[in-house]
């Protein structure tokens, strides 16, 4: 049997994965292609343990370099449990979220160095990346006004502040430019249905569906 496609999204905050990561399950399953949907931090018991400690509280509630080492954690436990036993059964898996998200939250935006943050996931999961990324990109102010739309207390990460999201902005379009194999910058403007036709168009273009 062979394995799945291990699929992310990823943006900043509000620029609607999750919204995206249901639909593509949904029409990914129309085609009758197994996919499951998840998220980080979380996607397994121990993962979600951990995610409730990152995202509420005082912002400055952990050193940098804690907060790096917590997603790391919070993923081994996610990866290990979910991601890789789904994969070896033929199931796509597409992930709210995974490493570089900690890339630019951690190793960008908060100083730890994206190095770093790469040598952690090289000894934790052994490098494991995704076979497709799709960045979802769209202006801070939108993203933020779509994000406290919804509903939940989770909102540690979007109380950073404006400069804060500004430099996540810019380094997930310079991790999308630096890495084109794997990633795609998608304009996330517009309705949910104009959003989905472009990242089906995406899939569609990479794998054979
Ligand atoms: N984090 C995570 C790190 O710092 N390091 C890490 O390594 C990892 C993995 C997770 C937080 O953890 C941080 C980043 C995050 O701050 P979260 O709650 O999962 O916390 O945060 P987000 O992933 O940002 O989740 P959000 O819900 O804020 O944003 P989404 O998922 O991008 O957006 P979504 O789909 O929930 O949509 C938000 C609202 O907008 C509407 C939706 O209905 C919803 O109300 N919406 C749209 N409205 C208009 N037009 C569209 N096209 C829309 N799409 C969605």
């Amino acid at each position: 049997m062979s394995s799945g496609r291990f699929i992310t999204l990823e943006g900043g905050e509000g620029a609607g994965k999750t919204t995206q990561v249901r639909l593509l399950v949904d029409r990914l399953a129309a085609r009758g292609i197994a996919a499951i949907a998840t998220r980080e931090p979380g996607g397994a018991p121990g993962a979600e343990d951990i995610r409730h400690l990152l995202v509420s509280g005082d912002t400055a509630r952990w050193q940098p370099m804690t907060e790096a080492l917590l997603h790391t954690a919070a993923r081994v436990e996610h990866v290990e449990n979910l991601v890789r036993p789904t994969l070896a059964t033929g199931t796509w898996v597409i992930s709210d979220r995974y490493v570089d998200s900690t890339r630019a939250y951690q190793g960008s935006a908060q100083g730890v160095g994206a190095e770093a943050v790469l040598a952690l996931h090289d000894l934790a999961l052994g490098g494991l990346m995704p076979d497709l990324t799709l960045v979802l990109d769209l202006p801070v102010e939108l993203g933020l006004a779509r994000a406290r739309s919804r509903a939940g207390g989770e909102d540690r990460y979007e109380r950073m502040g404006a400069a804060f999201h500004i430099h996540l902005r810019d380094a997930f379009q310079a991790m999308a430019k630096a890495e084109p194999q794997r990633c795609v910058l998608v304009d996330a403007a517009g309705d949910v249905d104009v959003v989905a036709a472009r990242l089906w168009s995406i899939l569609a273009s990479r794998f054979t569906l």
